[in-house]
């Protein structure tokens, strides 16, 4: 049973928490001088995820500053890539960079019996989490969706339109199958690993589910996020789940009925009086201002925060952004905005 103290689980579990809880995506990372001093400790970025005193310690950083409602593992979706045997590397001021995979017998390197014992490292990571984070604290564990995390393997590269999987996927309809099923099977069992030493929340990324249309969408998107959503109940049925369909538009509402989460993170672009009618019925809503408005900082940040809240925290609500945290952010932003969202109506 989720503990009930802990106000990020309860806002999962439908309640109504004042102040909302928050917690930022991308919380932890370049934006924080930090976590750029302890980043020169490691070789390349998949070592630092790899080595549970870096990952353990950029994921608190963020803890002690703001003192968010949740700590987010500190990994990246393109573990599991990696853990499948594909060939992954982060380039400095380049982002990541794969071994594309391009047809079905590329597929043949892909190697899915062996994840979770590569992906030891991340679980450590998760249980040393679970025993120092503070006790009001939700430690969420993730992974990339199918989709997102397939669109990597097959472009090679980060930046793309994603030509290259829609076009497989439109001419090889079996053969991408076949990827997005071994994604769907490694991943529920990732998650699983990561619920089992101590993740008490998970989210699904699905940063670019906004290149589907509606077809697509339901193939590649909801599908994959359904069967895992399945899986993990199976085992665990209070683990709460948040799906994040970026830019899903009013897709957003299909994909609530249908995969099962208990909560949505909302892009910036949803409209709120939308989501809460249509969208916050059914499940607990995450978000969503603009990244680029807590690069601003000022008086926008703050009428546009308090806007959202007054919109959505009188139903199922955790306060986040619409997207990640970009580097450029000042920190000092982010800790007025945690200041805001704990002071909303307080007086
Ligand atoms: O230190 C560095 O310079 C590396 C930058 C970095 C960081 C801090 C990358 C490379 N990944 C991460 C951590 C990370 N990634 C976290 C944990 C930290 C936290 O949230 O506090 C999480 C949840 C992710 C998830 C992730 N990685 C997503 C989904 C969420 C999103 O932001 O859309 C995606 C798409 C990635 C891929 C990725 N990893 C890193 C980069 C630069 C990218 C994006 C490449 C692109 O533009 O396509």
């Amino acid at each position: 049973m989720a503990k009930p103290e802990k106000r990020f689980l309860r806002a999962l579990q439908g309640q109504i928490t004042t102040p909302a809880p928050f917690w930022f995506m991308r919380q932890a990372g370049r934006y924080l001088p930090e976590y750029r001093s302890l980043r020169t400790q490691a070789a390349s970025f998949l070592e630092f995820c790899y080595t549970p005193d870096l990952a353990v310690e950029a994921t608190l950083q963020p803890l002690r500053r703001f003192s968010p409602d949740a700590a987010i593992l500190f990994s990246d979706i393109l573990v599991i890539p990696d853990a499948l045997g594909q060939q992954v590397s982060f380039q400095e001021g380049r982002g990541p960079v794969l071994v594309p995979l391009r047809r079905s017998a590329d597929l043949k390197v892909l190697d899915p019996g062996r994840v979770n014992d590569l992906l030891a490292p991340v679980f450590e990571t998760v249980r040393r989490l679970a025993r120092e984070i503070p006790s009001g604290t939700t430690l969420i564990g993730f992974a990339g969706a199918p989709w997102t995390v397939a669109t990597y393997m097959v472009e090679g590269r980060g930046g793309t339109r994603f030509e290259k999987t829609l076009a497989w996927e439109a001419e090889d309809p079996a053969g991408f199958g076949r990827l997005m099923d071994i994604l769907v099977d490694v991943t529920a069992g990732y998650l699983l690993e990561q619920v089992r030493n101590g993740a008490e929340a998970l989210q699904l990324f699905d940063t670019w589910a906004g290149a589907l249309d509606k077809p697509r969408f339901r193939k590649l998107s909801i599908k994959p996020t359904r069967a895992i959503v399945e899986r993990v109940k199976a085992e665990f049925p209070d683990i709460p789940i948040l799906g994040f369909p970026r830019g899903a538009g009013p897709l957003y509402a299909e994909y609530v009925q249908q995969t099962g989460v208990d909560g949505v993170g909302l892009d910036s672009s949803v409209d709120l009086a939308w989501a809460a009618e249509e969208l916050q019925g059914r499940c607990t809503v995450q978000g969503n201002l603009d990244p680029q408005l807590l690069v601003a900082g000022g008086v926008e940040m703050r009428v546009r925060t308090e806007h959202i809240l007054e919109k959505l925290a009188d139903g199922p609500f955790v306060f986040n952004l619409g997207h990640g945290i970009v580097p450029e952010t000042p920190a000092g932003n982010v800790e007025e905005l945690a200041q805001l969202i704990k002071d909303w109506r307080k007086l």
